[in-house]
């Protein structure tokens, strides 16, 4: 009964489901060896760390004309996870994100089975379920009555989705008529916002010179004052000032903008107020951490990343828009009648997928629902609650050749580390120019022997220095013990 159609037999499938089933079984065994329970060891290496041209040497990165056996298969599993960094290894601080939640990791492995995307709700009914829930869970920790939202790829991505609302707010009409007769529109935000911000307006087509960065306090604080000076400086120009972003949680320092007086600015000369909460947003979790971000129910929209502290899994980003005004449709929907079709059997406000700027969309917000729903509201406090606290011990435990700075208002600890070669020289410009070379020594040393892993970088007209992340709960205060240690240990000369 042999079927052929251009030359291609179609009895049976092409390939053997059972050699899929045994690949997909014993590669989970190799994840839960490899990832899930030895890179977590503290014993174990951060990360096998080789040099690119090394790396395509130990790799066999070929593309073959034909496939490889199962055996072979495997074995560039356990070399892809050999090479790569252990992100959920206790010393890994080099990110705003770190360690590993079981449960998100749990319901990453169900959607990468699954495969569904997120627009009907034919075809991803509990997905669109689980995001309304969890977006709306959201938007109760913010304060507000009533709001909306979307998951999407990242907070570079939030952020742009909220400078493109703010200005659709400004101008519903540019959605038709693009930017062509608009007035100069000009957005605030920090000097220690994300640099997101200037790629957004980039992209969107308002200008990185129309990007007025407003100057933060000795703690990364934007200065409610300096703020209104470059809004009536912008008015004064003819401009057409829009939107303030503030930030609760930089991304370097971990500073928190007083959102309550930068609303009070908003509200006097009528700009949207974003929050980029991308990292802060889940001190929201936090009864006693939350007043970090007192005001957070003035702001027109939120960016929040439970990837980050809350630990959701990259990537799980949602933006938040006050009110439901449907805004977001009405700046976003280009209405597709192959998806959108208004003649449905079911009630067709589920199919929310026309909110976004993408097509097809990953399920993210069911990282986060399974996380909450394992842990529940406490467990995500308890979580924000012990990285805060073991920060705070970093910083009483920082001792001779340690140098902080910033606010100490989160989980990034910003430090020079002062070899005992610098200790006694005067802080004139060779000191200066002598420290900027320290940490980049110190973080390749560390990376060679893959005993931890923290940033560092110069900012702000600081030469480089340390930023220590704490989220995991894997961490325990041996880690920050050890990572003292062996700063120490590798700086010494
Ligand atoms: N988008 C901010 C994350 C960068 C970092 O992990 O440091």
């Amino acid at each position: 009964n042999a079927v052929l159609v251009d030359g291609v037999f179609l009895n049976g499938p092409i390939a053997d489901a059972r050699a899929g089933e045994k690949f997909v079984e014993d590669a989970c065994k190799i994840i839960m060896e490899e990832v899930i329970q030895k890179a977590a060891d503290v014993t174990e290496k951060v990360c096998e760390w080789q040099p690119p041209e090394k790396l395509k040497k130990l790799l066999d990165l070929e593309m073959r004309d034909t496939g490889e056996p199962h055996q072979q298969l495997l074995q560039l599993c356990q070399d892809v996870i050999r090479y790569s960094v252990k992100t959920n290894h206790p010393r890994f601080f080099n990110q705003l994100y770190a360690g590993i939640d079981y449960y998100s990791l749990v319901a990453r492995f169900i959607t990468e089975a699954l495969n569904p995307s997120v627009y009907t709700y034919e075809v991803s009914p509990v997905f669109l379920l689980v995001e309304e829930a969890v977006l709306k869970k959201m938007i109760e920790f913010i304060g507000w009555n009533e709001g909306d939202g979307i998951f999407n790829p990242g907070g570079s991505v939030s952020n742009m989705y909220a400078m493109n609302l703010a200005r659709y707010k400004y101008c519903p009409e540019i959605k038709e008529k693009g930017l062509s007769g608009l007035p100069r529109l000009v957005l605030f935000t920090s000097e220690e916002c994300h640099y997101s911000m200037k790629k957004a307006a980039s992209f969107l087509g308002i200008g990185t010179q129309n990007v007025y960065f407003i100057k933060t306090d000795e703690r990364g604080k934007m200065i409610p004052e300096e703020l209104e000076k470059q809004v009536q400086r912008a008015r004064k120009e003819g401009a057409a000032p829009f939107l303030v972003s503030a930030t609760a949680g930089t991304t370097v320092l971990g500073a928190f903008d007083p959102l309550d007086k930068i609303a009070d600015i908003c509200e006097k000369y009528g700009l949207w107020l974003h929050v980029d909460a991308s990292w802060g947003g889940s001190a929201l979790m936090s009864r006693k951490h939350r007043k970090l971000l007192h005001g957070i129910h003035r702001a027109d929209s939120v960016a929040w990343n439970p990837h980050k502290m809350l630990m959701a899994g990259i990537q799980c980003c949602a933006l938040l828009a006050k009110n439901n005004l449907d805004l977001l449709k009405k700046c976003y929907s280009a209405n597709a009648s192959y998806l959108f079709q208004q003649d449905k059997f079911y009630d067709v406000s589920y199919d929310t997928g026309d909110k976004s700027i993408q097509c097809s969309r990953r399920p993210d917000a069911f990282k986060f629902w399974m996380t909450w729903k394992a842990l529940g509201t406490t467990g995500l406090e308890e979580r924000v609650n012990r990285a805060l606290a073991l920060a705070r011990y970093f910083y009483l435990k920082l001792r001779l050749g340690f140098f902080w700075f910033g606010g100490r208002e989160y989980a990034n600890i910003c430090f020079w580390y002062i070899p005992p070669s610098l200790r006694d020289m005067e802080e004139g410009a060779e000191f200066w120019e002598k420290l900027h070379h320290v940490a980049p020594v110190i973080k390749e040393r560390m990376m060679k022997k893959g005993s931890m892993m923290l940033g560092y970088q110069p900012h702000l007209g600081k030469v480089n220095f340390f930023r220590q992340v704490v989220i995991s709960p894997q961490v325990r205060r041996e880690d920050m013990d050890f990572l003292l240690d062996e700063i120490d240990l590798l700086g010494r000369d």
